[in-house]
């Protein structure tokens, strides 16, 4: 039996609602997921939330409420959006639930047993928004070097992890992989990062101190630092050193999604946790890029955050999934702007994926009564020229973490369609009597075209490819595992095809600012 295809998303962080940021991430993972499945394996997304910590524990302050108290209504803004955005997510994880608690203490006194962990004086610069130790040299200008804002001195006894016992190892295992850390370019800046000698991690927060986290086992003056409780939910979520069974038939995880700005927590911290507890490497820590907007990250400190629900109200769900889908390379930054998203919004999903539809919908309604005429199937209409089986590319692309080429690929085979039915006039093969079985074949296949198309984007536009294929009386669940069973021919001469609405409406020019 094969293993489950395991994808994560990072756990959120619950001080503010999502933003694009966070939408971006659980999109990606759900199209890999839904991709998985189309191809016949049997998979598990995780996705979940952060609650632990000093900003968690101020943000409840802020608004006088104890921090579970705020953590359970914040919530269920997360598991709303992901709701709206067609996130099929098998398992939602809360570092706050018990089995997770219970894990992250088994981890910890592995640990200790292992004397992997000791006790010293941790003196260092602390940056709160960002949860962040930073050293003195680290400091720019005094000030946290990533949000640039004050950082306090602090001088704390704490429990200490040996990161740098196993640097050496890290390095070797990071160098010796293809797979473990992609794009290519986050390798070499995580390498880059291990020419420096590792500081030990401390992995405690002195509960004077801080008193929202995990409580250190064995002592009562420390809760355990957030990022150490957090990283460990890609184990506790499915049940590790609580059952066996369930933990072997899911680990190695395949895929840790993960913006580049938590990628050293998951290729430095993280393996050398796994490593230290004798627990396998994940397959790939994938990092993608950020969104900005005017040149700086979107981020709910900034402010300058995009609201995801306000977007999918004003251009449909599907069309805010395939703009952080085909406008950004993964691994690449992207500026983000509304003009683009109503560019591609009318190019590519108005102009050719929504009027193809609505061209053969409405010939069929036309010159075969609305019903799928009798035809000869044509399979290489799929291959259109030079081009090889779009299900073939789409499989690549996808295997290789890159779901903008794979749309590109499924894209062109609408783009030929278009330009098919251009060539093959069928509203001039309508008034020739002689012509009646070339109209019936044209029609026939440019169904066939669409049909396989949409099958081929129910990963991407699961909304909109349903759609279609509801209208053309197909299912919308489907397995393909191979291009030779993508090129069966789907539809059945006699069904009656609806018309129904346009699938990708024009914009209304006032609305769109
Ligand atoms: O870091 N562009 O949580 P977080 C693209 N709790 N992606 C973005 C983004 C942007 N501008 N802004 C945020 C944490 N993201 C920790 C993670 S994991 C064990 C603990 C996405 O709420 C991206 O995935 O700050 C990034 O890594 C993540 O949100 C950070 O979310």
């Amino acid at each position: 039996m094969t293993k489950p295809f395991y994808i994560t998303t990072p756990l959120y962080y619950v001080n503010a609602k999502p933003h694009i940021g966070h939408a971006y991430t659980n999109i990606l993972c759900d199209t890999f997921a839904r991709w998985r499945r189309l191809i016949g394996e049997e998979v598990f997304f995780m996705t979940g939330t952060d609650e632990h910590g000093t900003k968690i524990d101020k943000a409840a302050r802020d608004q006088g409420k104890a921090p579970k108290v705020y953590a359970d209504e914040m919530v269920p803004e997360f598991k709303k959006l992901w709701e709206l955005l067609g996130i099929q997510y098998d398992y939602f994880i809360r570092t706050t639930d018990s089995n997770h608690k219970t894990v992250v203490q088994n981890v910890l006194r592995d640990l200790e047993k292992k004397g992997d962990i000791y006790k010293g004086k941790y003196t260092g610069w602390y940056c709160t928004p960002c949860e962040s130790f930073w050293t003195r040299l680290q400091l720019l200008e005094g000030k946290c070097p990533d949000c640039k804002r004050e950082v306090q001195e602090l001088s704390e006894d704490n429990y200490f992890f040996k990161l740098s016992k196993y640097q050496k190892w890290l390095i070797e295992y990071i160098e010796a992989s293809s797979t473990f850390i992609r794009p290519e370019i986050r390798k070499n800046e995580i390498l880059g990062f291990l020419r420096e000698p590792l500081e030990d991690l401390c992995i405690t927060r002195p509960r004077i101190r801080l008193a929202w986290g995990i409580d250190y086992p064995g002592s009562k003056d420390h809760v355990v630092y957030v990022w150490f409780d957090a990283l460990i939910n890609y184990i506790s979520g499915v049940d590790y050193s609580v059952d066996d069974k369930k933990f072997k038939k899911y680990w190695p995880a395949d895929v840790h999604m993960v913006g580049k700005d938590i990628l050293r927590h998951h290729a430095v911290y993280w393996p050398i946790m796994l490593k230290a507890v004798g627990v396998e490497m994940p397959k790939t820590v994938l990092a993608h890029g950020w969104w900005t907007m005017s040149g700086a990250k979107v981020s709910k400190s900034r402010g300058n955050a995009v609201d995801p629900i306000e977007l999918c109200k004003k251009y449909g769900v599907d069309a805010f999934r395939y703009f952080l889908l085909r406008e950004v390379t993964l691994g690449l930054d992207g500026a983000f702007s509304e003009d683009l998203l109503a560019e591609r919004y009318t190019s590519d999903l108005a102009n050719d994926l929504g009027n193809l539809w609505f061209r053969i919908a409405a010939m069929l309604q036309k010159y075969t009564e609305g019903k799928i005429p009798a035809y000869q199937y044509e399979p290489e209409i799929l291959k259109a020229s030079h081009e090889l089986n779009p299900f073939k590319r789409t499989s690549e692309f996808m295997a290789s973490h890159d779901p903008a080429r794979a749309l590109n690929a499924i894209l062109n085979v609408i783009v030929l369609a278009n330009q098919k039915i251009e060539i093959e006039k069928p509203w001039e093969l309508a008034k020739d009597k002689t012509k009646k079985e070339k109209l019936a074949n044209v029609l026939g296949n440019l169904a066939e075209q669409i049909a396989h198309v949409s099958v081929l984007l129910l990963p991407f536009l699961p909304e909109t490819a349903g759609k279609i294929l509801r209208r053309l009386k197909l299912p919308t669940e489907w397995i393909i595992k191979d291009e030779k069973e993508f090129e069966k021919p789907l539809l059945k001469a006699g069904i009656s095809v609806e018309k129904g609405d346009a699938l990708f409406p024009r914009l209304d020019e006032e609305k769109v600012s």
